[in-house]
C-alpha cells in the first residue's frame, strides 16, 4: 500500500530531490540567495507562488529561531513544514448514512469515471453494497464506460437511455438504493467546464433532486482534479466551489506527473480537504489521502 504511494509519487520525488540538491547542495552557509533560491524551487514543484512564498517564510523563521547556520539542517526544516500543511488537508469519506450518497464532479477527463469505479471496487471489498448512478447522459459511451466499472467492482448501476435527464437518473438511483437496501450510492456525473453556467445549473438541479429523494443526500460531492494540470487544477477547484458546494477533493494521475507538489498548494489555499489520491489506472489504484504517508513518499529515498 505505501509502495504504490511512493511507486505513483516516483516523478514528483526525483525532481522535488534534484530541485532541493540544487539549492542545498554543495552550499556552505545559510544566507538570503539560498531562501530565494528556495522559493523559486518550490514554485517549479507547483506548490504556487503563494504556498511557495508562505512555506519559505515559516522554514526562514524557524531557522532563525533555531540559529540554524547550516544548509544540510534546513531540509528536515522544510520537510516539517510541508508535512504540516499537508496534514491540515486530510479528511475522510463521510460514509455513516445508509445509503451514503456520493457525488462526483470536475471538468472533462479529470478522471471521474475512473474514481467511481475504484470507489466501487474498494467498497465492495470491504463488504458493502454498492450503486452507481449514470448521471452522465451525454454520451451512450460514457454509460457503456460506467457500466464496465460496475460489473469489474460488482456493484449495481441505474442508467437511462442516453441524452436523459440527469436528476431524473439521480432520482431513480436513489430509490433503487432505498428499495434494494444499498450502503453507498456513487453519481458518476458529465465532466463540465466550470465556465458553462448551463451545466452548472444542471448539476445544481441534480443536487436539489437527491436532496429531494434522501434528505441530506449528497453527503459527499468530491471534486476530481487531474494532478498534472498542476497549478490550473488549484484554479479549477476555486472556480467550482464558487458555483456548487464541495465537501472534497480526489487528486488523480499522480503517478504520471512531477507536479505532485500540486497537493500541497491545495492543501494550503483551498480549505478542502484532500480524501483521495490517484495513483494509476487499475482498479485497486485509489488511496485515501494520508498526509503523513503523502509527505514521506514526498522525500523518502
Ligand atoms: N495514470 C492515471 N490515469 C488515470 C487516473 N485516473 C484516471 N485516469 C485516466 O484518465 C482518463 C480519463 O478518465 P475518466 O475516468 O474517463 O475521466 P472522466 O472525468 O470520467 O472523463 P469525462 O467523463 O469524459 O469528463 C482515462 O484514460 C483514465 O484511465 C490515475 O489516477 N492515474
Ligand atoms: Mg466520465
Amino acid at each position: 500500500m505505501w509502495e504504490l504511494l511512493r511507486s505513483g509519487l516516483a516523478k514528483t520525488r526525483q525532481q522535488l530531490a534534484a530541485a532541493l540538491q540544487g539549492v542545498f547542495g554543495n552550499r556552505l552557509y545559510v544566507d538570503e540567495a539560498m531562501f530565494e533560491e528556495l522559493e523559486e524551487a518550490l514554485i517549479r514543484a507547483d506548490l504556487g507562488v503563494g504556498t511557495a512564498g508562505s512555506v519559505v517564510k515559516a522554514v526562514k523563521d524557524r531557522c532563525a529561531q533555531d540559529r540554524i547556520g547550516d544548509p544540510a539542517l534546513v531540509l528536515p526544516v522544510l520537510q516539517v513544514e510541508l508535512a504540516a500543511r499537508l496534514t491540515r488537508a486530510g479528511g475522510v469519506l463521510q460514509l455513516a448514512s445508509r445509503p451514503a450518497v456520493l457525488m462526483i464532479v470536475g471538468v472533462n477527463g479529470s478522471g471521474k469515471t475512473t474514481t467511481v469505479g475504484k470507489l466501487a471496487h474498494r467498497f465492495r471489498q470491504e463488504g458493502r453494497r454498492v450503486l452507481l448512478g449514470a448521471t452522465d447522459t451525454f454520451r451512450a459511451a460514457a454509460i457503456d464506460q460506467l457500466e464496465v466499472w460496475a460489473r469489474r467492482a460488482g456493484a449495481d448501476l441505474v442508467k437511462h437511455a442516453p441524452g436523459g435527464d440527469p436528476a431524473a437518473v439521480a432520482f431513480d438511483a436513489i430509490n433503487a438504493a432505498l428499495a434494494r437496501r444499498v450502503d453507498v450510492v456513487i453519481l458518476d456525473t458529465a465532466g463540465r467546464m466550470h465556465t458553462r453556467s448551463d451545466l452548472m445549473q444542471e448539476l445544481s438541479k441534480v443536487r436539489r433532486v437527491v436532496g429531494k429523494a434522501l434528505p441530506g443526500a449528497p453527503h459527499e460531492t468530491l471534486l476530481v482534479l487531474d494532478a498534472t494540470t498542476g497549478q490550473n487544477a488549484l484554479r479549477q477547484a476555486e472556480e467550482f466551489r464558487a458555483v456548487t458546494q464541495l465537501t472534497g477533493i480526489a487528486l488523480t494521475k499522480l503517478d504520471g506527473t512531477a507536479r505532485g507538489g500540486v497537493v500541497v498548494a491545495i492543501a494550503d489555499q483551498l480549505g478542502l480537504p484532500v480524501k483521495l489520491v490517484g495513483v494509476g489506472e487499475r482498479i485497486d489504484d485509489l488511496r485515501d489521502f494520508d498526509p503523513e504517508a503523502f509527505a514521506a513518499a514526498l522525500f523518502e529515498t
